[in-house]
C-alpha cells in the first residue's frame, strides 16, 4: 500500500485504540501522520457523535490550524496542562524506543506538549523503523536554539560529540527557518558508526546554553505504531 495509507492505518489504529470515551484531553502533535490521526478523531466527533466535548492541546501553528479546520475544541496548557495521551508522529524509532523528532521543526512545543501528557503514542510509517538511530533518518537530530547562539551551540556539539551540525535553511524564505518559537534549528549529523547514549547526548546537549530543546525523545513514547507496506500495522512497546 502507499506510504500515506500506511500513515492512516498507524493513525486510525491509534486513535481508535487511544482516544476513548473517558478521554477528555489530548494532547495533538505536527507533521503529516498526525493529520490522519485528527481525521479519525474528527470523524468519531462529527459522524459518530462521540467523543463529546473532547479538547485538543496543540504542539505547533500547524497542529492549531488543523484542529481549528475541523472545528474540534482547542486546548492549551493553561487550562488543560493535564493531558491524557499525546498523539505525534516521528522521524525515526529505533529499539529502545528512542525518538528522533523534529523533521518538521516543532520538537520544542512538541516535547513540552508531550510532557504534560500521561501516555505518549507514536504513529508512522514503516519508513520510520530503526534498529539503530540513524539507519533511516540521514538529516540529523534537530536542535532548537536561541537564534543569537547557533554558532557556538553548533561548536560545542561537535567538540563533545564528534559528527556536524549545521544551520536549517529555509526553502521558500531567505534565511534560516524561524521555528513557531522564533528559534533557529540546528540538525546535527551525528557519527554513524559511534556508540551513544541517547540520554546522556540529550542532557548534555539541553544543558548547553543557549539550547532550547532537542529532537531526543527518550524514554518518552509508551507504544508506535508502524503501518506497513503489506496493509498491517505493526505495534512497538
Ligand atoms: O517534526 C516532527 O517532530 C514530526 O512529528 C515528525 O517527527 C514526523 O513527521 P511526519 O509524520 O510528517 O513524518
Amino acid at each position: 500500500i502507499a506510504l500515506d495509507a500506511a500513515k492512516k492505518l498507524a493513525a486510525i489504529t491509534a486513535v481508535d485504540q487511544w482516544v476513548t470515551e473517558e478521554t477528555k484531553v489530548v494532547g495533538i502533535g505536527s507533521g503529516s501522520t498526525v493529520v490522519f490521526a485528527v481525521e479519525r478523531i474528527a470523524e468519531r466527533v462529527w459522524k459518530d457523535g462521540a467523543l463529546a466535548d473532547i479538547i485538543c492541546v496543540p504542539s505547533s501553528y500547524q497542529a492549531r490550524l488543523l484542529i481549528l479546520d475541523h472545528n474540534l475544541t482547542l486546548g492549551d496548557l493553561d487550562r488543560h496542562s493535564k493531558i491524557d495521551v499525546y498523539i505525534d508522529g516521528a522521524d525515526e524509532v529505533d529499539n529502545a524506543m528512542v525518538l528522533i523528532k523534529g523533521g518538521g521543526g516543532c520538537l520544542l512545543q512538541e516535547k513540552i506538549v508531550a510532557s504534560c501528557a500521561k501516555k505518549m503514542i507514536v504513529i508512522a510509517d514503516y519508513t520510520k523503523k530503526s534498529l539503530r538511530l540513524g539507519e533511516q533518518w540521514c538529516r540529523g537530530i534537530p536542535i532548537e536554539v536561541s537564534p543569537q547562539a547557533h554558532v557556538p551551540v553548533k561548536l560545542k556539539i561537535e567538540e563533545l560529540f564528534g559528527g556536524h551540525a549545521e544551520l536549517r535553511v529555509a526553502l521558500m524564505k531567505a534565511g534560516p527557518i524561524v521555528t513557531d518559537n522564533g528559534n533557529f534549528l540546528i540538525d546535527w549529523k551525528f557519527v554513524a558508526k559511534r556508540e551513544y547514549n541517547w540520554d546522556e547526548v540529550n542532557r548534555a546537549i539541553t544543558m548547553i546554553p543557549g539550547v532550547m530543546e532537542t529532537g531526543l525523545f527518550v524514554d518518552m513514547a509508551i507504544k508506535c505504531y508502524f503501518g506497513m507496506a503489506d496493509g498491517t500495522v505493526k505495534v512497538q512497546n
